[in-house]
């Protein structure tokens, strides 16, 4: 193709002085129109012309900064010249992905430069959802805003302004503009990211982040469903610490329905059934107790049952039981069991969407996160560590005063009762049944604020629901979208706000630390905004002021740089340097402490044990008149123990059995193994539908992005080779796949459909013959033409900027009206929304269909 890797053919400037088209970029109240247009092939042109990068190799700034085209946040170094972005490179600093970027890094460039941006305030005219916008100024943008919100807290009734964030990396602010408006209904997409792993952490660890692997030394990795070498959150970073493992000789499993990169570099592949982890996890267990290879002391020491106990625990869970559940052959099981445990301390069992996105997801990981324990790798070296973050608290990060109250009340939007785990210690909300909720009006909102998300596209159902309600003006009264680009959220709203891309603004980040030693990072500015755009934050800042009291006297700053200085402020200096210009020259702070390994066995000090008292062994202090454990003695030391109710390792969850006795249900906190209902039952003539991501692709995000999309466009059914002989399908054919609803929990049914969707079919021997599996990220309505794979001239010249890419023109050759293959499916159309019990997350992977070939 006539396209050169680098950047866009021509730069704005010189497509001007060119003057090949001239567009009066579009006028103050002019009304244009957004929807997606028809183009006709005589529109197609090809360009040669192009920049190279080492013309502008003289004079470049280094900035460093850190990547959001995933949520692993990579430090990276963007090369800038006369503001603008020549490419960007791993910062060497950042001990996480210690100098190396993915690909999705270097394709991310392009949010910058986007010819089919978003750049000015675009108010709605006509209905929503018609796709017709006004251009009008930012002063105009704050006081609308404002103007909805004050009327909503004149009215006290703060509750129907809700903010709903997916990728929300400026949770400082947001949160902070939602408490001073007075409203608790914060959503976020959690619920349908991984809700049921955090809290399989949180009630046997008391840790809620991932697991961090102490990878370098680890020598056996059991890995139960994550593709941590194309996805994974810090997939990166554990990706890189697994190759130098790997060439010491490290043994990795993995158990995925389907041959993922992961899989295929792995030194045993297995496809279970899927929801069948539990069952194999445990059965590992009784392997390990039966064969005597568990850690005596580490359960003595450390668990919350005794090992007679749990020995009767995992009795019924024979290699035969898990054989039966999973397909995974018996002797196989016992002896990765035995492999595993023979490896430990220096050894790990871990999780992730394929094992946690099910109905019994929470039980699955907790059990896998068991054998850590059981083999005494928890928290050694070499094993399964984790913690060691940097708390980005207000201790450490000061708030700038006076900080706003959090509201007293909650609604069930954002909290609902019946998903106790869904809001106990972290914001996970169960957001995929938001809409069902506004839809039933068991809510009323005024005013929507999204930010970073794109539910129609990213939602179970979206396309249906999330588009039905965010359609409606009387279920949604007022809509503002934050978006870089006209993407299927910001087309069903009523004013979009031009966001600075993740290379123009500010963040204060960081996440588990693989190296053990908490650290952070800085997000900052590496080239202006162009045009309208503004950082969604100093948007907020600005809307508060307008609003005026008692909401400005929390916005007191005058921007989100300010506001980050103020966060900064309680840093040490360093080389001569305030802590913000610390950050500012490289970008990353490392804490000067050791390794987090074993935290459960460090001493208490003083003033943390200041007025506590023991009973039993466990050291408590009195909080608000309420009695907290803090501690164990062990050895006569009084130590942290963990970060549970009984400061123990808890195989058996006290949290569990508490939350449960209030919903009126009995448990003993073990994590027992149930299949779902819908695959117990599932019928010879029935498949099961999962999904994946792919290696170049992030959710929503990446899709405009063109180097990314140029590399993968579709995303076809993956279908077993047995599979498609029986229904007569052949590589590329065209099936249709009816999907139904589940047999038990939300909206329980025998047999109603879902819906339908017609797909190619990808027939491959890569994956498990009851399973097909459909990628999530692309069949996008509208986020320009790259995402939509429709070659041709920019739609409505004067929507953007005076300028073009020209590579968008004729090059899109993925394109299907010019003999190429489109630009994939959105599966979301037929995957019912289906919350687990106690966290409500989403059980992607559970989904019963039939096929048939079209
Ligand atoms: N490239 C890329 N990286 C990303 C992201 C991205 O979108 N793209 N997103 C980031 C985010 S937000 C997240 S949450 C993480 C997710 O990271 P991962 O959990 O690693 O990614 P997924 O692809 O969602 O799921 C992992 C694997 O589960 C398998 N699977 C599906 N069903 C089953 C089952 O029933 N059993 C088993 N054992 N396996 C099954 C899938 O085939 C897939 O290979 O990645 C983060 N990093
Ligand atoms: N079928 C299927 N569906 C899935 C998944 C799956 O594996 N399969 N994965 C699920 C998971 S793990 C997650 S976390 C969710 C994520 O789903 P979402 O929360 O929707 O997250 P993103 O896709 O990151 O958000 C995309 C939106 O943010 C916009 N955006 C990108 N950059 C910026 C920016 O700088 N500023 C602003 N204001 N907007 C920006 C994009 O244009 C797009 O509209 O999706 C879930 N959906
Ligand atoms: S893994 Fe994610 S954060 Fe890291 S470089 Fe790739 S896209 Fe960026
Ligand atoms: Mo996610």
């Amino acid at each position: 193709m006539k396209y050169i890797l680098g950047r866009n053919n021509m730069n704005r400037r010189d497509f001007l002085k060119n003057g090949a088209i001239t567009i009066a970029a579009l006028k103050l109240g002019e009304v244009i129109s957004l929807s997606p247009t028809k183009l006709n092939a005589s529109e197609i042109k090809t360009f040669q012309e192009f920049k190279t990068l080492a013309k502008n190799i003289k004079g470049i700034e280094r900035i460093p900064s850190v990547c959001l085209n995933c949520s692993t946040i990579c430090g990276m170094t963007v090369l800038v010249k006369d503001n603008e972005i020549l490419g960007v490179e791993g910062n060497p600093l950042d001990p996480n992905s210690q100098g190396k970027l993915c690909a999705k890094a270097h394709g991310g460039v392009n949010a910058v430069e986007y010819p089919e941006r978003i750049v000015y305030p675009l108010k709605r005219v006509g209905k929503r959802g018609d796709g017709l916008w006004k251009r009008i100024t930012m002063q105009e943008a704050y006081e609308l805003m404002a103007s909805k919100i004050k009327k909503c807290i004149e009215d006290k009734k703060p509750e129907e302004i809700v903010f709903h964030g997916g990728r929300n990396k400026m949770g400082d602010i947001t949160g902070r503009f939602m408490d001073a408006v007075g409203s608790p209904v914060i959503l976020n997409h959690r619920a349908l990211c991984s809700s049921n792993k955090r809290a399989a952490n949180y009630t046997t660890i008391g840790d809620t982040s991932w697991e961090t692997i102490d990878a370098i030394r680890c020598k056996y990795f059991l890995n139960f469903g994550s593709n941590f070498l194309e996805s994974h959150q810090g997939g990166f970073a554990l990706m890189k610490r697994f190759i130098e493992a790997k060439s010491n000789g490290a043994k990795l499993v993995t158990f995925d329905t389907r041959l993922s990169n992961t899989a295929g570099k792995s030194d045993e592949w297995f496809a279970p059934y899927p929801s069948s982890e539990g069952a194999i996890a445990l059965a590992m267990a009784n392997v390990i107790i039966n064969e005597k290879l568990y850690n005596k002391n580490f359960i003595k020491e450390w668990c919350n049952i005794s090992l007679k106990e749990l020995k009767e625990l995992v009795k019924p869970y024979t290699v035969e039981f898990a054989q039966e559940q999973s397909g995974i052959n018996a002797e196989d099981i016992k002896r990765l069991a035995i492999e595993f445990a023979k490896a430990a301390p220096n050894c790990a069992a871990f999780t992730n969407r394929g094992s946690q996105a099910h109905y019994n997801g929470l039980h699955n990981d907790r059990a896998v996160v068991i054998l850590n324990a059981l083999v005494g790798s928890v928290g050694k070296e070499g094993g399964y560590a984790y913690g060691g973050s940097k708390n980005k608290g207000h201790k450490s990060f000061p708030m700038p005063e006076p900080i706003p109250p959090k509201p007293l009340f909650s609604t069930d939007l954002e909290d609902p009762k019946l998903y106790p785990f869904a809001n106990k210690w972290q914001k996970m909300r169960v957001s995929e049944l938001v809409y069902d909720k506004i839809k039933t009006k068991k809510h009323n909102i005024q005013v929507y604020m999204s930010y970073t998300i794109s539910s129609p596209q990213t939602w179970p159902e979206g396309p249906q629901t999330a588009v039905e309600v965010l359609k409606d003006e009387k279920l949604i009264a007022f809509h503002v979208c934050s978006d870089v680009v006209y993407s299927e959220m910001a087309h069903y709203s009523d004013l979009i706000l031009p966001d600075a891309t993740y290379f123009e603004r500010y963040t204060i980040e960081g996440r588990n630390a693989y190296e053990l030693i908490p650290y952070f990072v800085l997000r900052q500015p590496a080239v202006k905004p162009p045009y309208d755009c503004e950082n969604f934050a100093d948007t907020l800042i600005k809307v508060a002021k307008k609003i005026g009291q008692p909401v400005s006297q929390y916005f007191k700053f005058d921007s989100y740089e300010e506001f980050i200085k103020l966060r900064f402020s309680k840093l040490p200096q360093k080389e001569g340097l305030s802590g913000f210009d610390y950050m500012k020259k490289y970008g990353v702070w490392i804490e000067d402490k050791p390794k987090n390994y074993e935290p459960y066995n460090i001493e208490l000090n003083e003033a943390q044990l200041k007025n506590s008292f023991i009973e039993n062994n466990i050291i408590y202090i009195n909080k608000k008149n309420k009695k907290e454990a803090i501690g164990i003695v062990k050895d006569g030391k009084k130590v942290r123990g963990f970060k549970t109710p009984s400061r123990k390792f808890e195989i058996c969850s006290n949290d569990i059995i508490n939350e449960a006795k209030k919903l009126g249900e009995k448990d003993d906190g073990f994590p027992h193994f149930k299949m779902p209902k819908s695959l117990k039952e599932k019928k010879e003539d029935e498949l099961i539908l999962t999904t994946f991501k792919w290696n170049v692709h992030t959710q929503a995000r990446t899709t405009p992005q063109k180097y990314l999309t140029e590399i993968v466009h579709d995303n076809p059914v993956w279908i077993n080779t047995q599979t498609a002989k029986k229904y007569k399908i052949k590589n590329g054919d065209i099936i249709k796949i009816t999907t139904y609803r589940p047999k038990e929990g939300y909206k329980a049914s025998q047999n109603e459909i879902v819906g339908t969707m017609k797909i190619k079919a990808f027939v491959t021997q890569g994956i498990h013959p009851e399973v097909i599996a459909i990628s999530n990220s692309l069949g996008m309505n509208y986020a320009g033409r790259i995402a939509k794979g429709r070659n041709g001239l920019k739609e409505n010249l004067k929507a953007y900027p005076e300028y073009e890419d020209l590579d968008l023109n004729g090059n899109i050759w993925w394109d299907k009206r010019f003999g190429g293959s489109g630009n994939g499916f959105n599966p979301n159309m037929v995957i019912p929304v289906n919350p687990a019990p106690l966290a409500g997350m989403q059980s992607w992977n559970d989904t019963i269909c039939k096929i048939e070939k079209v």
